[in-house]
């Protein structure tokens, strides 16, 4: 393999490296549920940011972040400039009580393939990148995907910065507070060709007995937080007919929320987070704020089930006579990846003698924001029993292992090695 003058020897990525960092990352942010929990822009995802850029360093990568967080590796290519570049992506903020995989096995991925270039002393044609994203989760601040959403344009940065958490601390005050708000203006380098490495987080390949994923796309998404304002009252005094129960109502959408899932087939809906107020033992709830995740591979799908949850509000609404309020947090429109990208993916697999099967991602990822500016394929690992978002998360080293040959194979062939 010659390049850069000096022949250099092919890429290889050193496992014990990749799944020695997946350990370390792992053990930021542990909290007393078994996982850990490395919210956007917290101390602990700081302490992993931290990690992830010493380790950029020392691979030998130009480490830079951009102002809205998103912290790149790059490695450049032969032609010496950050235009045409080839970014492997993904993120190491997590859910509370995550597991050790999700994001942090893409982007660590990404960083063992840059190494495995540098180590070979293997000069690509063109830019290499590793970049982790701000706020893929969206637990503490939503959208999620929003450090993808910023640097793709499909926000501006400032009403990124000016979003709140539940407490009201802003992103911007976030990023200040942890100190990582970069130089660079968010877009400042958008790739030609974008791959994400992921764990599966459901559970079809290992059902199906499948090694590799070939995400063909990924699904849509809504969220939503629906405030129900009632009528505070005593438990013990006030009679059915005359209450006004927030609590009530919201277990109503809840209920109603399921009968659409089974009724719609591919439409998922999730009520993740619930508050009532007061929240006493003996008092009517006044107050129930609630959100609601809706998830469907059909964007047409998605708005008739957003349609029929806006009817059900409304008549809730009357019934129970209370005052339901719904603000819309998250419309992201299902994408499909690019077919030669796919496709290589695909054949990359079979050359390495993996079975794969062909798949839509039912999770969000950053993917889903750079395929609106360059070509973006994802690789699929199985998740033993489909489980993520819980300590319970686990893939098995064999499998990790695969997923980044598959990785560094369709690198070396988009890059014509
Ligand atoms: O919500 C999602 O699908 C992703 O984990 N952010
Ligand atoms: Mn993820
Ligand atoms: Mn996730």
């Amino acid at each position: 393999m010659s390049s850069g003058g000096k022949s250099a020897s092919r890429p290889v990525v050193r496992d014990d490296v990749l799944l020695g960092q997946i350990e370390s990352l792992a053990s930021v942010g542990l909290d007393s549920g078994g996982g850990r929990t490395r919210l956007a822009l917290s101390e602990s995802e700081k302490e992993g940011r931290d990690l992830v850029a010493q380790w950029m360093e020392d691979a030998g990568l130009e480490v830079r972040t951009d102002r809205i967080g998103n912290l790149f590796g790059i490695l450049r290519g032969a032609d010496g400039g950050l235009g045409n570049a080839l970014m492997i992506g993904s993120h190491i903020d997590t859910v509370i009580h995550a597991g050790p995989y999700d994001g942090c096995y893409g982007v660590l991925s990404g960083l063992a393939v840059l190494r495995a270039f540098r180590e070979a002393g293997a000069v690509p044609p063109r830019p290499l990148v590793v970049a982790a994203f701000t706020n893929e989760e969206g637990v503490r601040f939503q959208p999620d995907m929003l450090g993808s959403l910023v640097a793709v344009g499909g926000m501006p940065l400032g009403e990124a910065l000016d979003i709140t958490d539940e407490k009201g601390c802003t992103v911007g005050e976030a990023l200040a507070a942890i100190g990582c708000s970069g130089g660079e203006d968010p877009g400042f380098l958008l790739p030609a060709e974008y791959l994400e490495l992921h764990v599966e987080q459901g559970p079809r390949l290992d059902a199906e007995k499948k090694r590799i994923g070939v995400v063909e796309g990924v699904q849509g998404i809504s969220w939503w937080r629906i405030t129900i304002e009632g009528k505070a009252n005593h438990a013990g005094t006030t009679p059915t007919n005359l209450r006004h129960d927030a609590g009530y109502a919201s277990a109503q959408v809840s209920v109603f929320l399921r009968e659409l899932s089974l009724s719609a087939g591919t439409t998922l809906a999730t009520v993740g987070t619930i508050d009532f107020e007061p929240g006493a033992v003996n008092v009517i709830p006044s107050k129930a704020v609630f959100t609601v995740d809706l998830r469907d591979p059909d964007g047409a799908k998605l708005t008739e089930a957003e349609k029929r949850l806006a009817a059900f509000l409304e008549k809730t609404a009357l019934e129970e006579g209370v005052r339901i309020l719904s603000e819309h947090l998250v419309r992201f429109e299902p994408v499909v990846f690019d077919r030669e990208l796919v496709q290589a993916v695909e054949e990359t697999a079979a050359s390495k003698g993996l079975s794969s099967m062909r798949l839509v991602s039912g999770a969000g990822h950053d993917a889903q924001m750079m395929a609106r500016v360059c070509r973006t394929a994802m690789i699929f690992v199985p998740s033993a029993g489909g489980i993520s978002h819980s300590p319970e998360e686990h893939t098995s080293g064999e499998d990790l292992a695969a997923g980044v040959e598959v990785l560094l194979d369709v690198v070396l062939r988009v890059l014509g090695f």
